[in-house]
């Protein structure tokens, strides 16, 4: 891969793909700094370190913002929201039933294996520019998974059949998002298949780490296929 040679990055081809897909990134970086904020009154006596999470999603927000000025592209953010809206969705409402197990799958788990599988595979083939940004921002999205990870294996015999439920309501969405980002991606030179393998080693070692056997996480990842 990385001896082909990269897009061309001026092209009206790669712009329209970006304004969507840049628009992705900042809005689920605005999302991402909301959910830690929201998580930090479930989690009160966590409310601190909760905070300094968010205010690293604030700056990875505005490092990807950058990155559009740079290339000339104007985000789709109405694209974006829509996007992420079944995941908001549920995250509001667990968040309104005081669900931390589910709060902490979906933000923590989820999105930020979402996003450390979309990182990984961009750097590469990256502009210059966004690619040094990039570089900077997954080391943190894992310091993000990890917190979600040791939070729920500090807890894992009272949280287990929560993340059994939650991931059977969410999981099937991030399959969706990964389809319906595809063919933008694609443009960026990102393969599909290279995003759900990524995603999944991202997710499956957390879901080891937490404490579930490899029969349990398979059967997990199942519901991916039949949601
Ligand atoms: C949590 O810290 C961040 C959540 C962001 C979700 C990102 C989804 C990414 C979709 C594909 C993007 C490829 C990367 C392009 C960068 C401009
Ligand atoms: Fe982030
Ligand atoms: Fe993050």
């Amino acid at each position: 891969m990385s001896d082909e040679a990269l897009p061309d990055f001026t092209s009206a081809t790669y712009k329209d793909a970006y304004s969507r897909i840049n628009a992705i990134v900042i809005e689920g970086e605005q999302e991402a700094h909301d959910n830690y904020i929201s998580l930090g009154t479930l989690i009160p006596d966590q409310a601190d370190e909760l905070a300094r999470l968010a205010r690293m999603e604030l700056k990875h927000m505005k490092g990807f913002t950058a990155c559009a000025a740079n290339l000339g592209v104007d985000a789709d953010m109405p694209f974006a929201r829509e996007f992420f809206t079944p995941l908001r969705d549920n995250f509001q409402s667990a968040l309104g039933e005081g669900k931390v197990v589910t709060c902490l799958l979906i933000q923590s788990l989820l999105i930020e294996a979402f996003a450390i599988a979309a990182y990984h595979i961009y750097i590469p083939v990256a502009d210059p520019f966004a690619r040094r940004i990039t570089e900077a921002v997954v080391k943190d999205e894992y310091t993000h998974l990890n917190y979600g990870q040791e939070w729920l294996k500090a807890n894992f015999d009272a949280s287990r059949a929560e993340l059994e439920q939650a991931n059977r309501d969410n999981l099937p969405h991030v399959r969706r998002m990964l389809e319906g980002v595809a063919a933008d991606a694609a443009v960026l030179q990102m393969e599909k298949e290279d995003l759900i393998e990524d995603f999944l080693i991202a997710y499956q070692e957390a879901l080891t780490e937490i404490g579930f056997s490899t029969r349990e996480i398979a059967r997990m990842a199942a519901a991916a296929l039949v949601g």
